[in-house]
């Protein structure tokens, strides 16, 4: 496992900033003007993104959630191209025709999303399959939450993953809710991770607000999946601040439990431990927070001045080319 140096430390605190400021930004914005995208942010489970995606290979595969945004920004999605798809311009990684949840960008290693929830765990069993057919050592990362795990996508992807010992790791974001159906209702036993066991293969529950122990159980998996040893499960116990969306109508969570976990915040976390470690210092924080807010005005802005696709490209990227097929 590669150590990390300040510069990687650093780095990792820069995209977990970027991620919560890029969805605080959105968020506001959206309440005054509605962006295209209905955003279902990740705030509060930033951290899970940015660990498991940091240090990923260009060529290394991601499947994101409809929560991973930290994913996209760690794999090279500008900021300016996401906030652009948010707005549906032009300039957007979709050219106007797909938001975050639909966001892909082969070149980047990036599957579009699916919005049928789970739906997407079994391509990236398809991908993993690939990558042994062809003799590559790319990992496919699967992300999906708590309540994908129930469907029998999720299961039936397990299974195969595990029998043909292919290069995949799926990674749930445990938020302890499926829109407003607690985990506690929803599962029967404490840790999705258990689930695991019944399709052989290692199941890890790990602190995901904790970038560091995304970071090293993921690495330690990616290892295993690139040596022919198989996938891992991750489960990242975490916890979304916000609604299930910008349109959620009601969400009845306890006051305290949310209170609770807003004092566990990921990125507050990791700054504390930066400092106390002493990696960095109070002044290269503040400056890398400052270079981030510009950089997420500087997208809004963008997006804001990017036009709208052409009507004539309505039918573009509707059918595959024989070009666009691996
Ligand atoms: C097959 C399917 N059923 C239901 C929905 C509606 N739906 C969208 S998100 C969601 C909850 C997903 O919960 P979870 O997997 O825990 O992810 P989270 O939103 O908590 O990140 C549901 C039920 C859907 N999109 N697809
Ligand atoms: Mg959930």
């Amino acid at each position: 496992m590669k150590k990390l140096a300040k510069a990687d430390h650093l780095e990792m605190y820069r995209l977990l900033f970027l991620t919560r400021h890029t969805e605080e930004r959105m968020v506001e914005y959206h309440h005054h003007s509605p962006l295209t995208e209905l955003p279902h942010v990740s705030i509060g489970q930033e951290a899970i993104s940015v660990g498991a995606c940091y240090n990923l290979r260009e060529d290394d595969l991601i499947l994101p959630s409809l929560r991973t945004r930290g994913a996209f920004m760690v794999k090279g999605i500008s900021s300016r191209q996401m906030m652009a798809g948010a707005f549906a311009k032009v300039t957007g990684s979709g050219r106007g025709k797909n938001t975050s949840h639909h966001l892909g960008d082969r070149k980047k290693g990036v599957i579009a999303g699916s919005g049928i929830v789970g739906g997407h765990i079994p391509l990236g069993v398809g991908t993993a399959l690939a990558a042994k057919l062809r003799k590559k050592d790319y990992v496919s990362v699967v992300f999906f939450g708590d309540g994908a795990t129930n469907r029998g996508d999720f299961h039936e992807a397990l299974n195969l993953a595990a029998i043909w010992k292919l290069p995949v790791v799926f990674v749930c974001e445990n938020n302890l809710y499926a829109i407003s159906t607690p985990a506690s209702y929803h599962v029967a036993i404490k840790d999705i991770a258990d689930r695991a066991a019944a399709y052989g293969m290692p199941g890890v529950v790990v602190d995901g607000n904790d970038v560091l122990a995304v970071y090293n159980e993921s690495q330690k998996a990616y290892d295993r999946a690139r040596n022919g040893e198989g996938p891992t499960l991750l489960e990242c116990k975490t916890y979304r601040w916000r609604g299930h969306s910008e349109r959620d109508p009601r969400d009845d969570r306890p006051k305290e439990e949310i209170e609770a976990w807003k004092a566990r915040c990921p990125v507050k976390h990791y700054r504390e431990y930066l400092l106390s470690q002493g990696i960095a210092t109070e002044e290269e924080l503040e400056a890398l927070d400052e270079s981030v807010k510009e950089e997420v005005k500087d997208a809004i802005k963008f997006a804001e001045d990017s036009p709208y696709p052409p009507a004539e490209e309505a039918l573009l990227h509707t059918y595959a080319t024989e070009k666009d097929v691996m």
